[in-house]
């Protein structure tokens, strides 16, 4: 950046992530924003499936976001930027990366509804990703609502820091400005609260970063809030300061305001937290500090992969330093050979805007890149290959499903359309079972809820063009061990000519739950030479990943290889290899093995009265319940922690008892063991595959 202050293109830019439970009317509320801005003639429809951002035909079909959408428009001199995204639980892996991509996340509130579970976890996911918040209450046109009770319950759950900048006013019909009001307005008053209260609140609250403005504030009474910028960008940064505003995506009160809050306050690419990209390939990386300044080198992260059938592979990418330019050179993290950025655009829904140059603080998208995958950081100064950006946390897929094409010799083209799905989501895993003979020949695919893979199944039957069978859900079990023990094993091998020698000896020990594995080379006097050292390990690392009593990968122990013996002619790596996963095996066996279960935390939201059913059924599925607490009025969310393996078909039961009006999240909580019987049962089911090498 120039002595002057960024590049003015890059401040009269700005990107915001629409995140919030489903149904709070995000989708509806960017169609608001587009057609006041002009971008579009009027503002579409969900019933009619005519929104900008739901653009695919199962997303109109049900009337909800399946995936993140981008738009954008240009209104006063500024470039806005939006992602929608969508606010079921089971879709949060295309919810979160829009918090790479956007400087501020508008957190929109149901005013219907309160509260929900998406919007205190997606305002937490901002905060701890140093994403600049502001809360939308939309829906404030529908009858019933009790709006400052609201305001009252946002401050509570979401904290003090929580101010509102306007308020609903003639009834929801408007609303009034909050901030650059002067303290005693002459204009309408609000719904509820005063004007001059919140805009004195507000005021203490930015002031409060600085403290020569504290004294400015002390000794005049007020400060003149276009004199604030600096401070309310400091307090908005550093979370003191949580704007709340109010609107309604249907009947346009509170738009043209919230658009004009964007441009004015909300922080453009060189303001805000500094997206936390990192620097080394070693263990301790260091903060690299991108610029968002369009003459240095350019850093692009991506953020979103779409599989077009048509189109190829296209990464849409947020970039944060540099100029990318149509037709320049780029490369993709450590690879060796640039892609060509031929066909640059910008997305309006489904559609592509052919651009020229990309400046930080756009977001685009480049086509037909097969090398391109999630997460990428394209840059074009190969010195900058080992820059990345921190990861996210995204929950662990826990729910799964065996899926196989019913016409055999299908199976290789199945498994491509369901990888170019995963690359789309990063909440979506697929594995290839059967090598260990576990579930036979078999792809599984794990998400994180019965919906998601539901839906991943229409996108399947869709691109597949053929039938699939699937079988029910797969539980990721584990094994790992619970005392310590030796393992040995001598691999000799005379046939003809030349023989195979390996031996090898080990000691195994529990570690900590979650600890994962370590390995440890504690031989002396090279009575396993160095260079079968990776050998032993690669042994090791597959009786590791094909489990050893009940077929499911072992965690959380050591392994110390410490004595071994080697010969001089006939010592070969894959002789090591076989004696590093025998001796393992057995050691395992001696171990006292144990199988663990995924223990998910449940959230159960549903009518007060069907509650008593829910927690007594939770109880005598080996569950717990921690908590109950209010929802939305007349309905109640019960909290606690289950084995997974006891939720499969949740929904069902749960529509059973709640006359369909139950609904229930899934996040993976930790592993356990499983009662004695169940182990049984398990290592029974398992037929051993140690004899397939
Ligand atoms: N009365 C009223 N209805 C609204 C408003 N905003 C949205 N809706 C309606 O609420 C429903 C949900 O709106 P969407 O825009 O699809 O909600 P969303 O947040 O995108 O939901 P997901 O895509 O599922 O995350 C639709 O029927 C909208 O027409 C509003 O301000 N007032
Ligand atoms: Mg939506």
């Amino acid at each position: 950046m120039s002595d002057t202050g960024p590049d003015p293109r890059v401040s009269a830019i700005r990107t915001v992530a629409l995140v919030g439970p489903a149904a709070a009317g995000k989708t509806l509320l960017l169609d608001a924003l587009l057609a006041h801005a002009g971008a579009i003639a009027q503002a579409g429809s969900i019933e009619r499936g005519s929104t900008v951002s739901d653009h695919d035909p199962l997303e109109k079909r049900l009337g909800h976001s399946l995936q993140s959408s981008l738009a954008h428009f240009t209104h006063g001199g500024i470039r806005v930027h939006a992602i929608d995204t969508p606010g079921a639980p089971d879709f949060v892996g295309q919810a979160l990366p829009a918090l790479e991509a956007a400087d501020t996340a508008i957190v929109v509130i149901n005013a219907q509804n309160g509260i929900e579970l998406m919007a205190q976890r997606m305002l937490t996911a901002a905060g701890e990703r140093g994403v600049t918040r502001l809360v939308v209450v939309n829906k404030i046109d529908c009858p019933d609502i009790d709006l400052p009770g609201l305001l009252g319950q946002i401050r509570e759950v979401f904290g003090k820091e929580c101010l509102p900048l306007n308020l609903p006013a003639g009834g929801a019909k408007c609303v009034v400005d909050c901030f650059f009001a002067a303290s005693s307005p002459l204009g309408p008053e609000a719904d509820f609260s005063s004007i001059a209260d919140a805009h004195r609140a507000l005021v203490e609250q930015v002031v409060e970063v600085d403290s020569a403005f504290v004294d400015r504030y002390l000794t005049d009474g007020d400060v003149d809030p276009r004199e604030l910028h600096a401070p309310l960008e400091q307090a908005l940064r550093e979370g003191h300061l949580i704007p709340v505003c109010f609107c309604s995506a249907r009947t346009g009160a509170g738009i043209a305001e919230l658009l004009a809050v964007i441009e004015a306050l909300m922080p453009n690419p060189a303001e805000g937290n500094p997206p936390p990209f990192l620097e080394g390939k070693g263990t301790e990386p260091a903060p690299y500090p991108a610029a968002p300044d369009p003459a240095a080198h350019v850093l692009a992260h991506v953020f979103k992969i779409v599989a077009d059938p048509y189109l190829g592979k296209m990464g849409v990418l947020r970039v944060h330093q540099g100029r990318v330019a149509k037709g320049g050179l780029l490369f993709v993290g450590h690879a060796r050979k640039p892609i060509r950025v031929g066909h640059l655009f910008m997305l309006q829904g489904a559609r592509h805007v052919d651009i020229d140059e990309a400046l930080p603080g756009d977001l685009c998208a480049v086509a037909k890149v097969d090398d391109i995958a999630f997460d990428a950081v394209l840059h074009d100064a190969q010195e900058d290959e080992h820059i990345f950006l921190q990861a996210l946390d995204f929950p662990t897929p826990v729910h799964g499903l065996a899926i196989s094409p019913a016409r055999r010799g299908d199976e290789q083209k199945l498994w491509e359309v369901l990888a170019r799905l995963v690359d789309e989501d990063p909440c979506l895993r697929i594995e290839q079972a059967g090598h260990d003979g576990t579930y036979g020949h078999q792809t599984l695919v794990y998400g994180l809820g019965e919906l998601h893979l539901r839906l991943l199944l229409e996108r399947v039957r869709e691109l597949y063009k053929g039938e699939v069978v699937t079988e029910p859900p797969r539980i990721a079990y584990r094994e790992t061990i619970s005392a310590p023990a030796e393992g040995h094993y001598r691999h000799k091998k005379q046939s003809g000519g030349a023989g195979q020698f390996g031996e090898v000896y080990l000691r195994i020990e529990p570690l900590e739950r979650g600890a994962g594995f370590e390995f440890v080379d504690a031989v002396k006097g090279g009575t396993i030479p160095g260079q079968f050292m990776p050998a032993v390990e690669k042994g090791v690392r597959s009786a590791l990943a094909s489990g050893v009593i009940a077929g499911y990968p072992l965690v959380d122990l050591r392994v110390v290889v410490y004595d071994g013996k080697h010969h001089s002619v006939d010592s070969k790596e894959i002789a090591f290899v076989t004696a590093g996963r025998r001796a393992m095996m057995e050691a395992v066996r001696e171990a006292r093995p144990l199988v663990l279960e995924p223990i998910v935390q449940v959230e159960i939201t549903a009518p007060d009265p069907s509650i008593g059913d829910i927690t007594g059924d939770l109880a005598s599925r080996r569950g717990q319940v921690n908590g109950t607490r209010a929802a939305v009025p007349g309905s109640l969310i019960v909290q606690g922690l289950a084995p997974l393996a006891e939720l499969t078909s949740y929904q069902t039961r749960l529509n059973a008892m709640t006359a369909g009006q139950g609904r229930y999240t899934l996040l993976l909580s930790h592993y356990e063991a499983v009662p004695p019987n169940t182990q049984a049962t398990l290592v029974g089911a398992y037929k051993a595959g140690d004899e397939v090498e």
